[in-house]
């Protein structure tokens, strides 16, 4: 496969197992708080994060590219508020977005169509993903200091469940 485009989806792999850790140390926070729900949605995430690397795993072998693993850099541990847990994710998903957008940009450039149209599944995918923060993000926002509204909230998202 075209070595540019080898390369760059290489480092997104890293990226999204990094997201995955990320998620996976998210959620041992709110299992250590007592929010159950949060810990779950979270612990969704994180299995989320490991499909889309196994997706650009298998990707890069089905095109005769070979994987290269790096290290992967040691995610946050605490943070202060669920909604500062949220900000995170929020901001990393915008992280990714834009990951994924240069990335566009490279198979684009190298007229590497297979890959541009293997990569639109994540285009669809960041703009889901974003969207479902958002809204996490706004409901909290509504809750501010009310704990009811919080353990209510929490309620909701342990119904959350892995679809591939
Ligand atoms: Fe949450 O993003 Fe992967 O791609």
């Amino acid at each position: 496969m075209n070595k540019r485009v080898e390369e760059v989806l290489n480092v997104q792999i890293n990226r999204e197992i990094y997201s995955s850790y990320l998620y996976l140390s998210m959620s041992a926070y709110f299992n250590a708080t007592g929010l159950k729900g949060m810990a779950n949605w979270t612990k969704i995430q994180y299995q989320e994060e490991l499909s889309h690397a196994m997706k650009m795993f298998d990707y890069v072998n089905e095109r005769g590219g070979r994987v290269i693993l790096e290290q992967i850099e040691r995610p946050a541990i605490e943070w202060t508020s669920p909604l500062d847990v949220f900000e995170g994710v929020l901001s990393h998903e915008e992280y990714i977005t834009k990951n994924i957008n240069e990335l566009m940009s490279i198979a684009t450039e190298e007229k590497d169509y297979a890959t541009v149209n293997f990569l639109q599944w994540f285009v669809g995918e960041q703009v889901e993903e974003e969207a479902n923060v958002n809204e996490i993000l706004d409901q909290l926002n509504l809750i501010g200091d009310n704990k009811m509204g919080l353990v209510m909230l929490d309620k909701e998202l342990v119904q959350r469940v892995f679809v591939d």
